[in-house]
């Protein structure tokens, strides 16, 4: 039919037209390397996907319009349930998992859109019904896929260059990625499987460039080069330069999250500044000068105000000091993939703090608010469970000495399992029982 018509009216095709289109000439773009590079991604994009709603469940977003403010997170927010306490290393090691392998996955991602890139240029855009719906879900994939890596590195290299607006755009920029992501390896994973069993993997790393000749012709998959060039880097070689680009990122990335001596290889790790030695020289998120905080915010006026259960308490310093201490050994993780090693934190019980309001009797969560005059993190909420866990504390020392004023003098939230952000820093007001909270 569309023959006969081609026929009668001798329209000239674009090919014909000798439009001067990028001939993509490598001749080592081939089903074989793509399907590579698509089963490292395979394995790893799920997990990325996994850690990263846990790290979504872990802000407690549906406590009040507190911790998230995504509009109409609806549908997208059923899985979410109470972020437990236990393991204490619990975010530590999700969103360790999470950033460390979101980095090192960065060259396969480049190196399986470099292989691809000939597709995503093929004229004419679109020759079918199903060819516009397998189009419009690579534009969703790629789309969708560079977008989420783009805003998680710079969320993790630049401070939080969206305050605020970093989790709805990663999250919603993560389902539509992983939506197309199902999608694409659903349609692709014959093919897949076909290019993997035609070439031996063994065979390919033992083929130096003087014996690396292109794929066999494969108008199927679009990918070989009809008119390849001579090689100048052998299979063995794009796997080798991707495997230790991955690896070298792995190697300046991962000390962020293993943390102690390590720490010193995270070349890559943001706020690389020196803490210092001492009792408090470990990581700071934002340091007192940087969010403002004016020596009266924490000086001799400073006061906590303790609110809940129709009743409030003012404590000074000194009377804070004398209720009864306890230790907890927890580490701060941040949501951009640093942590701390374990620190000993004193300070009083979040549960004793609910007391001092009459609320002895399983507390409910707690709206906790900082003295710091600027910026983000002002306040955090955080649930009953986490409240209960005799090891929340407000901190008032750590490691032995009193809290510097960068990790958070006079007082600090400290609460097991959580992101650190969770950890209000310069606290000043606790106020237990959700219908208290600000809308
Ligand atoms: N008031 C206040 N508390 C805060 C923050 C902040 O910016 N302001 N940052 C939070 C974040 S994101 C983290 S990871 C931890 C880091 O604590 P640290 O700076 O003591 O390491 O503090 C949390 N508490
Ligand atoms: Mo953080």
């Amino acid at each position: 039919m569309s023959r006969n018509r081609a026929r009668r009216s001798p329209a000239p095709t674009v090919a014909a037209m000798d439009v001067p289109l990028p001939s993509w000439p490598s001749p080592l773009r081939g089903p074989w390397l793509t399907s590579v590079f698509a089963v490292v991604l395979l394995a790893g994009v799920p997990v990325l996907w996994v850690t990263g709603l846990l790290s979504y469940a872990a802000y407690n977003p549906d406590l009040a319009p507190v911790n998230d403010k995504t509009p109409g997170k609806g549908l997208l927010g059923f899985y979410l349930f109470s972020w437990p306490t236990d393991p204490y290393w619990l975010y530590r090691v999700t969103q360790g998992v999470h950033v460390t392998l979101g980095v090192v996955l960065v060259p396969v991602v480049l190196a399986k859109l470099w292989s691809v890139v000939p597709k995503l240029f093929a004229l004419p855009p679109v020759r079918s019904v199903g060819h516009a719906l397998d189009r419009l879900s690579l534009l969703l994939l790629v789309g969708g896929g560079l977008f989420t890596f783009a805003t998680g590195v710079l969320n993790i290299q630049l401070e939080y260059i969206f305050p605020g607006s970093f989790y709805p755009l990663h999250f919603y920029g993560s389902w539509v990625f992983f939506g197309a992501f199902l999608a694409h390896a659903a349609l692709r994973l014959p093919r897949t499987v076909r290019a993997l069993r035609g070439r031996d993997l063994r065979a390919e790393l033992r083929t130096p460039v003087s014996r690396t000749v292109a794929e066999p012709p494969d108008p199927g998959s679009g990918l070989v080069s009809r008119d390849p060039a001579p090689p100048t880097l052998s299979r063995r070689g794009a796997l080798g330069l991707v495997g230790l680009g991955s690896l070298a990122l792995f190697v300046v990335t991962a000390g962020q999250s293993i943390g102690g001596s390590l720490r010193g290889t995270a070349l890559l790790a943001p706020h690389g500044r020196d803490p210092g030695p001492g009792p408090n020289g470990f990581q700071i998120n934002k340091t007192a000068a940087s969010v403002r905080l004016r020596a009266r915010d924490i000086g001799e006026d400073w006061r906590l105000v303790v609110r809940g259960g129709g009743r409030t308490t003012v404590l000074t310093r000194e009377r804070l000091e004398r209720l009864p201490r306890h230790r907890s050994l927890l580490p701060i993780a941040c949501v951009e993939g640093w942590s701390t090693s374990d620190q000993r934190w004193e300070g009083v019980r979040l549960v004793d703090l609910a007391a001092l309001v009459g609320l002895d009797h399983d507390p409910p969560g707690v709206f906790v608010e900082s003295a710091q005059p600027h910026g983000s993190f002002r306040s955090a909420a955080l649930r009953d469970n986490q409240v209960r866990d005799t090891r929340s504390l407000l901190a008032l020392r750590v490691n032995g000495a009193r809290l510097s004023v960068d990790h958070g003098y006079p007082a600090r939230i400290i609460v097991p399992g959580a992101p650190g952000v969770m950890n209000t820093k310069w606290v000043t007001r606790l106020t237990f029982g959700e219908a208290a909270w600000p809308a």
